[in-house]
């Protein structure tokens, strides 16, 4: 049988395991079947990048991994991935900071990628790269003369030519994309946006299939929305009902609702529209002033990118500006931290609400909106609020869909989520249960990986 091989930018070793579970993570450690291989960055930085992967066996999985120079780094991981990739792809190109060397910073990383992989690779390995940080690799492996099955999954947005275009070499990774056999996305908006850029920066027009061929090499395209284990996620929540933090968070309520927002602090996330959504529901529907309260995880990200670092300093703001206007001496209506806190403690906070506020501007799936859901009591169930720009909005139809950009609108929907009928709540989960029960971490692997594996390559 065919090896796996699974690159990310950033391995999760088996030592730190649980430390930083994020979706990520643990969607692949469900596709990590024993004797897979997981390569990618050690998350370590010295003087100069990896001349050989570091290769530890744990648990039936071999992770092989490389350090980079942190002048690498810099270019690579914070400068273009995160710098220009990341806001380009969510749709902000006004955020856009592209810097000619970060550009070739990237490509050098992706290359040295390459190079450290192609040593430890066997004839038939199946090979599933992951993520914009990658977006090169599958090109620089063929360079280097690697015939095997390459995969290649987008967990975040793809955008329509016209946004792509802002970004001075667009042309140059979309080419060097098709050089996979198979190209994965979370939404068919996704692939569709994709296909139009292949189009545009290619001239090559998608078959029936979604698929289309350049010079002579066939390059396929999937929708595959990525999942959560929805039923170990619903135990985890069942079970935090007896935690110390859980109860700690009920006494602290004394009978008031609970809207929760779980995210990383990031831009892309609406954490300020959010804010000021909540503050419009206690200024437009002032029966709920002292009857609810938001509870913001905002996790600390990226905290090296300048823009990331000012995001804070908005919401400190913001947060500051609420409570001073609402509170009472005995009431804070938003309770706000910036710690990252423990995915069982989370999964009792979920099970508690009343309300999820799941409001990106842009995102790929956004898999806290599936957590929710999977964590409700399905006898007195919680209602989701969701953007209609998070990709799991293509699927979970049955939320109270949202544009963030409209802060009436948003608190109109927490209004409405918080006189809802509990039949109609109910109605609204179980629906919503199904589907995330449906579209889980592991289908997302078994899709991915079927489909690929059917693909033939001339070897
Ligand atoms: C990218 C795409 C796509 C959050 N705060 C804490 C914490 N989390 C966990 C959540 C959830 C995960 O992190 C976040 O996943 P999301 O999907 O919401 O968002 P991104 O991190 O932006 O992920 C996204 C995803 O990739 C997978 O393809 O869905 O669209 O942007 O699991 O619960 N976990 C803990 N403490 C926190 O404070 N333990």
């Amino acid at each position: 049988m065919s090896r796996l091989v699974v690159v990310s930018n950033r391995v999760s070793m088996p030592t730190e395991r649980g430390a930083k579970a994020g979706g990520l993570a643990v969607a692949l450690a469900e596709a990590m079947t024993p004797g897979s291989l997981w390569f990618g960055w050690s998350g370590k930085r010295g003087a100069t990048s990896s001349d050989q992967a570091t290769v530890i066996d744990h648990g039936g999985l071999t992770y092989a991994t490389v350090d980079l120079s942190e002048s690498d780094y810099r270019r690579f991981y914070v400068g273009f991935s995160n710098g220009s990739l990341w806001p380009l792809l969510h749709y902000r190109t006004g955020l856009l900071d592209f810097k000619r060397d970060d550009y070739e910073g990237y490509l050098t990383v992706n290359d040295l990628f390459a190079d450290r992989l192609v040593p430890l690779l066997r004839p038939d390995d199946t090979i599933w790269i992951h993520d914009y940080q990658l977006l090169t690799m599958a090109d620089a492996l063929r360079r280097r003369g690697v015939k095997n099955r390459i995969g290649f999954f987008l967990h975040i947005p793809f955008v329509p030519p016209a946004v792509l275009h802002v970004l001075p070499s667009a042309a140059v990774l979309v080419r060097a994309l098709a050089a996979a056999d198979l190209v994965g996305f979370q939404t068919h908006g996704d692939r569709m946006n994709f296909l139009e850029s292949v189009a545009s920066c290619m001239d090559v027009h998608p078959d029936d299939n979604h698929s289309f061929t350049h010079n002579g090499h066939r390059t396929e395209t999937i929708v595959a929305p990525i999942g959560i284990d929805a039923d170990g996620f619903a135990r985890t929540a069942r079970r935090a009902a007896g935690m110390a933090e859980t109860k700690r968070l009920i006494e602290s309520l004394v009978g008031r609702a609970l809207a929760i927002g779980v995210d990383r602090l990031d831009y892309t996330k609406g954490l300020p529209q959010r804010f000021d959504a909540f503050g419009q529901l206690l200024h437009r529907h002032p029966e709920h002033l002292r009857r609810i309260s938001l509870l913001q995880i905002a996790a600390r990200s990226r905290e090296d990118v300048d823009r990331y670092q000012s995001l804070r300093r908005e919401l400190d703001r913001k947060a500051g500006d609420i409570n001073g206007a609402y509170s009472d001496f005995d009431w804070t209506p938003l309770r706000y931290m910036t710690r990252t806190v423990n995915r069982n403690t989370i999964a009792g906070f979920y099970r508690l609400a009343r309300i999820a506020l799941v409001t990106p501007l842009r995102d790929g799936m956004n898999l806290v909106a599936k957590e929710f859901i999977a964590a409700q009591d399905s006898s007195d169930p919680g209602v989701l609020v969701l953007s209609r720009f998070a990709g799991a909005a293509e699927e979970m139809t049955e939320a109270l869909i949202v544009n963030p950009y409209d802060a009436d609108a948003v608190a109109d929907a927490m209004h409405a989520a918080l006189i809802m009928p509990l039949e109609e709540r109910k109605a609204r989960h179980a629906a919503l249960l199904a589907k995330v029960r449906r579209t889980t971490a592991a289908s997302f692997c078994r899709d991915f990986l079927a489909r690929l594996k059917a693909i033939e390559i001339d070897a």
